[in-house]
């Protein structure tokens, strides 16, 4: 159960990393879709629970949706945004998903391996989203065959702020024990228009980066204490350790809706 994620890559994070967590965004305000259309989608890479330092995201090398098991190649819709945080601006992308028909939508993407320097290594977030169109679930919980991935337990796209989220973390589709998940909450949510930050809904917490463990079938539960976008991140629980000679810190991202009860 000691992967060498324990052994390197998490501890370093532990010890080096900033108070707060970056985290790839593949944001769109509403997950639940009414019509069919094209749903607009911003990939960013931000510390977005403190509204923080945004970092320049090179060409990803995979953007793809499944719908039903059929994979749709979303690289096609890339074109390059520049995303405006609080303190800095930075290379982002824009795509585009093509909505249809009823069911789940599983929008995967992983970014090129982004190099930083205070710790030098690079940096792999594969990202995982959801959307649905009809209320009509065909699949949130099947997972999309990536390198590392969360498998939600909790349907995604509509999580009651006040009760828990729970998710499996994969690595090459077996189950991750004792993997530390940096958890994260959208507090400033980019606006569609401008590709800038807007006004945050909260501030950073006391503390540092939000934990959670997961248990002996890789699986870990948070209680969502409000509503908005949440985000979890495994760092280093993919299998590609090593890229252009440095380490890298292949990463599984998932991002979740939750919504006030009204
Ligand atoms: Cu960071």
């Amino acid at each position: 159960m000691m992967k060498r994620l324990f052994a390197s890559a998490a501890l370093a994070a532990l010890t080096a990393a900033p108070a707060f967590a970056h985290f790839q965004l593949v944001y769109s305000p509403d997950p639940n879709i009414e019509r069919p259309g094209d749903v607009p989608l911003k990939l960013i890479f931000w510390h977005p629970m403190e509204n923080g330092h945004a970092m320049d995201m090179g060409a990803p090398e995979d953007l793809f949706a499944l719908f039903k098991g059929d994979r749709i190649d979303l690289t096609g819709s890339l074109s390059p945004i520049t995303f405006a945080g609080a303190d800095n601006t930075a290379a982002a992308y824009q795509a585009t998903l093509p909505v249809k028909r009823n069911g789940d939508y599983i929008v995967a993407l992983t970014p090129a391996p982004y190099y930083e320097g205070s710790e030098d290594i690079y940096i792999q977030q594969i990202t995982k989203v959801f959307f649905n169109k009809g209320g009509v679930p065909t699949g949130w919980n099947e997972p999309a065959g990536l390198p590392t991935e969360f498998v939600p337990l909790n349907k995604p796209n509509n999580v009651i702020a006040g009760s828990t989220f729970s998710a499996q973390l994969l690595s090459e589709g077996e189950p991750v024990p004792g993997a530390e998940i940096e958890i994260e909450y959208i507090a400033a949510e980019p606006d569609m228009d401008t590709n800038a930050a807007g006004a945050a809904s909260v501030g950073a917490m006391p503390g540092g980066a939000l934990v959670a463990i997961t248990d002996e079938n890789g699986v870990f539960t948070f209680g969502i204490p409000r509503a908005g976008h949440w985000g979890f991140a495994a760092l280093g629980s993919g299998p590609e350790t090593e890229h252009q000679g440095k380490e890298l810190s292949q990463d599984a991202v998932i991002w979740i809706k939750a919504y006030d009860l009204e």
